[in-house]
């Protein structure tokens, strides 16, 4: 299989992430690319490419222009404010609030994050930016025929939505590629979201749509960021409603249940019948993430590709999340080994 790969994913490199009453060193940091790309090459995957350029209407296609406007800006306009830490919100559209969006850059912070970890720097526009060239570079890969493709994206996309950032992520990667298959004629796309955490940028975007199916497997949103959606009892409104399907699992969960889950999901796929499949593909759902609760093995995950694979569909994998180091190369290259092997077969 083909890797998309940018180098450029090394200007995001916060310093801070506000993580557990303190600012740490981030987990989503350059070294998780670095640790996937090393492994696609020790393991001969396939050829690693450079991204083409799409420019700005692919993204602009999903996200807003005052938003994009704002990632573009807000670091320096913290610094223009005086202020000498990372950018992080300090307040929040909470319930009952206004919604108008403030002058000042604090209070943007406030009204364009949908969580509080993840800090604005310098560096971070372009590499999201390149990311998404990234993601857009598989998608048209598997436009012309491909049967899979690798994205290596970093900065990570699932929980962007059209006009927030947060959980790591700035533009949503899966949904600009969704976006794009559906304007270049796809009449179905589905978007199946392995990482631990629940795709809520995702979800959002496409919760109205009855021509992009999102399907999420992920730790229970009682227990696991992103807290605040990802419950089974959203499963889309309007049009798009009986399109949006979760599957919330609780802590310690197994590779055997959790590929029970991913059974299901594959069989809901199957009825929809798309002409594109993504897959939002985490490893954090590893036993030793650091930051994540279920159990699955570095075998699971050659399974988890294979069975994927079974589905027969052409397929778009587009990296998330996976913060244990060490294992992400391994894991995540397992996934598109196990889904070669059945392709090859
Ligand atoms: C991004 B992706 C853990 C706090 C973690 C942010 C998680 C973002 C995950 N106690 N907060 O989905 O892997
Ligand atoms: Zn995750």
């Amino acid at each position: 299989m083909e890797t998309i790969y940018s180098e450029k994913h090394k200007l995001r490199d916060a310093k801070t992430e506000l993580f557990g009453g303190k600012l740490v060193q981030p987990h989503e940091r350059p070294s998780r690319a670095e640790f996937v790309i090393d492994r696609v090459r020790k393991t001969d995957l396939g050829p690693v490419s450079d991204p083409d350029e799409f420019g700005m209407d692919p993204i602009f296609a999903i996200h807003e222009d005052h938003f994009v406007e704002f990632l573009k800006t807000a670091p320096a306009r913290w610094k223009e404010a005086g202020f000498e830490g990372e950018a992080i919100p300090t307040t929040w559209v909470a319930r009952r609030m206004s919604g108008i969006r403030p002058n000042f850059i604090e209070g943007q912070l406030g009204y364009y994050a949908l969580a509080g970890e993840t800090s604005l720097t310098d560096g971070t526009w372009e590499a999201a930016y390149a990311s998404a060239q990234v993601a857009l570079t598989g998608a048209e890969r598997i436009r012309a025929g491909a049967r899979g493709v690798f994205s290596l994206c970093r900065p990570p996309g699932h929980h962007a939505t059209a006009d927030m950032y947060g959980g790591y992520c700035f533009l949503n990667n899966a949904a600009i590629c969704a976006q794009h298959f559906v304007d270049n004629g796809a009449r179905r796309v589905a978007i199946l979201d392995v990482d631990f955490h629940h795709g809520n940028g995702t979800q959002d975007i496409f919760y109205d749509r009855d021509d992009v199916l999102f399907i999420s497997l992920h730790g229970d949103p009682l227990e696991a960021f992103p807290y605040h959606l990802g419950h089974a009892s959203e499963t889309g409104e309007g049009a798009g409603a009986g399109f949006n399907l979760n599957f919330p699992m609780p802590p310690g969960t197994s590779f055997d249940v959790w590929r029970a889950a991913l059974a299901k999901a594959l069989d809901c796929i199957a009825d929809y019948n798309p002409d594109f499949l993504i897959i939002s593909l985490g490893v954090d759902t590893f036993e030793t993430d650091p930051i994540s609760f279920f159990k699955l093995k570095s075998d699971d995950f050659t399974t988890l590709g294979a069975d994927i694979a079974a589905a027969n569909l052409p397929t778009q994998f587009i990296m998330e999340g996976g913060y244990d180091v060490d294992e992400i190369g391994v894991n995540a290259v397992n996934v598109l080994q196990g889904f070669d092997a059945v392709v090859a077969s």
